[in-house]
């Protein structure tokens, strides 16, 4: 067949295509005007991923589940934008990891807003003027951001879903010559996350050559103002600040991941099948030994897979005292969850229910 061919049949099956798409979205604003009435959320994680599972595995075609996965993600975004625009805070500026996760959940369609800092993403959710937020929780290389942390236990709102993403970062200059640098520009955590390679081709210079920034697209953007800069950053920030990529995926370790929450007001997932609860435990300071362990033991005796345990000191009071912040496999109305839950209930601040995916 020639190419002229082809392309009329590509042509054909696209109009089939957008006719079928158009066909869902009118069932989609009819979705969103009984939610409207019901005042129901719109964003259902659980709903989407039931399509993609049923859809990844009733397929018998080219397409993967990734595949399927990422055309859906545009379609679930559209469709949701459809039934009501939704703003996403997120912890910018633009070009950051954070922003990466968040357009890969919330697609290329969402009206996003860039913020300064984690505090005020929870601030703009908190508020209403944004009806979720992306904070990054954890890197597999750093661990535990605190900051997020602390403000979900300040907090009330809810975790929504996780998404986990792979950090690359990238050598990023207007430089001519690598001896042309006078100066790098990155964020502490990826100036930690480089050590091999900044060793390699930078080791010996003074500590001032290494400026720290807020961010790493920041570090992007002073880059491209000077031809004597370099900045370590995202893919995504050095194209965005036309900053040209002379090494890429310097990274010490292949395996670097960052797991992120997006947060949201007065949310309840409903269960999934696969879920995964995020609690903080105030257990009581009486000093009594083996409180901890006799908790975390009711959890072995119920049956629940214990995912993660996060200590962060009290800041109030004159002892050193601890809350914990605690991760397990279930949902939270799961029986043997709710058993735990009802008899700490002064203990347990419930954070949310959620997806798994990983
Ligand atoms: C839909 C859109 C948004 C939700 O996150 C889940 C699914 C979809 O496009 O299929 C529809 C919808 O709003 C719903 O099923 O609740």
């Amino acid at each position: 067949m020639s190419l002229e061919e082809l392309r009329n049949q590509i042509d054909s099956f696209d109009n089939q295509m957008l006719e079928i798409l158009n066909k869902r979205m009118d069932v989609v604003k009819q979705v969103g005007e009984l939610k409207k009435q019901t005042q129901t959320v719109i964003y259902r994680p659980e709903r989407e991923k039931q399509i993609v599972d049923r859809l990844a595995a009733a397929n018998n075609g080219l397409l993967n589940r990734a595949a399927i996965e990422a055309i859906y993600l545009e379609i679930f975004a559209v469709s949701r934008n459809l039934e009501l625009p939704e703003r996403i805070a997120y912890l910018g500026p633009e070009g950051s990891f954070t922003h990466q996760a968040a357009e890969s959940r919330f697609g290329a369609m969402s009206d996003y807003l860039a913020l300064p800092n984690i505090r005020s993403v929870f601030e703009s959710v908190d508020t209403g003027r944004a009806r979720f937020g992306v904070v990054p929780i954890e890197n597999n290389l750093e661990g535990i951001v605190k900051e997020t942390i602390d403000l979900l236990n300040e907090t009330d709102l809810k975790i929504v879903s996780e998404v986990v993403i792979s950090v690359h970062f990238t050598f990023a200059t207007k430089a001519e010559k690598l001896s042309d640098i006078k100066r790098i520009y990155s964020k502490d955590i990826a100036f930690g996350q480089c050590e091999r390679f900044l060793n390699d081709y930078f080791g010996g210079k003074e500590d001032d050559f290494f400026v720290q920034v807020d961010s790493t697209s920041k570090a992007a953007k002073l880059a491209g103002l000077e031809t004597d800069s370099a900045a370590i950053c995202s893919h995504i920030a050095a194209k965005l600040f036309d900053v040209p990529i002379l090494f890429d995926n310097i990274q010490d370790s292949a395996q670097n991941r960052t797991r992120f929450f997006i947060i949201g007001k007065d949310f309840i997932n409903q269960k999934s099948g696969n879920d995964k609860t995020t609690i903080i435990a105030k257990l009581p300071e009486d000093g009594k030994p083996g409180t901890l362990v006799r908790f975390l033991q009711e959890f072995e005796s119920q049956g629940i897979n214990l995912l993660k345990i996060e200590s962060r000191p009290v800041k109030e009071g004159e002892q050193f005292n601890f809350w914990f912040l605690m991760e397990f496999d279930g949902y939270f109305l799961d029986e043997s969850v709710q058993k735990i839950m009802a008899k700490h209930a002064s203990e347990i601040k419930w954070l949310g229910s959620y997806v798994k995916t990983v």
